[in-house]
């Protein structure tokens, strides 16, 4: 076994295990539940102290990997015959990591967390976590917005030279969408092409079946 990823069924690590299906590794799955609070629980804590997943155990290396970019790059750079990231030069690779940044940092980290996890931007004081959730519903339609005009150019992919580790983030972003209850298909049909396309990959779909999820 190279790899064991800590995950939760739908959560951002559904990226981390698409691509490890794409690479074909030789893997395990821990489930921490998030919806169950296993994330916080001690067992879970010595692993990752952080409390997110996902979390990626490297054969060998006594720390996990955490934070979904970094994991990201390292399997596609640690199997770079699955050519997930663009290497033809430092731009391009550039390029998939902008997309991944702005991702994480912004659309989940600030845009997601402000409607699901509120109390972590008012601890103390539950008064403005509805004006937080609201905050948050406009940060994520602005960015959907954005993310439909760059498929919508007619790429296949997030970025113009194929296929790579943005992509399974993507559709995450996009299954997220239809949870928070936006008219996904409606609304955004360049990127259901985008999603249609990720559900014709053997890889995505074993991992859809395996964390017994669906797009909606
Ligand atoms: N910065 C981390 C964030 C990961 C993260 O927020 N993961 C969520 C699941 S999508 C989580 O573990 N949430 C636990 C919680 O909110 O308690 C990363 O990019 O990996």
């Amino acid at each position: 076994m190279d790899y064991r990823l800590y995950y939760s069924p739908g959560a951002c690590s559904l990226a981390v295990h698409i691509v490890l299906e794409e690479i074909g590794a030789a893997y395990a799955l821990q489930e921490v539940s998030v919806s169950r609070g296993e994330n916080r629980q001690a067992s879970y804590l010595s692993i990752n102290p952080k409390g997110f997943v996902p979390a990626l155990e490297i054969a060998g290396e006594r720390r996990v990997l955490t934070e979904l970019p970094a994991v990201l790059i390292f399997l596609a750079r640690q199997h770079p015959q699955a050519a997930l990231l663009p290497q033809a030069s430092a731009l391009d690779e550039a390029r998939a990591v902008e997309w991944l940044a702005w991702l994480a940092g912004w659309v989940h980290g600030i845009g997601f967390a402000q409607i699901w996890r509120p109390e972590r931007f008012s601890a103390t004081d539950p008064a403005p976590h509805e004006a937080l959730k609201a905050n948050g519903r406009r940060i994520v339609h602005e960015a959907y917005t954005k993310i439909e005009q760059a498929l919508g150019d007619r790429r296949t992919w997030a970025l113009e030279s194929g296929y790579c580790i943005v992509d399974p983030f993507l559709l995450v972003l996009y299954r997220w969408g239809n949870r928070i209850g936006l008219p996904m298909r409606e609304h955004y049909p360049a990127w259901t092409a985008h999603a249609e396309r990720m559900l014709e990959r053997g890889a995505v779909r074993r991992a859809f079946e395996q964390e017994g999820v669906a797009i909606e």
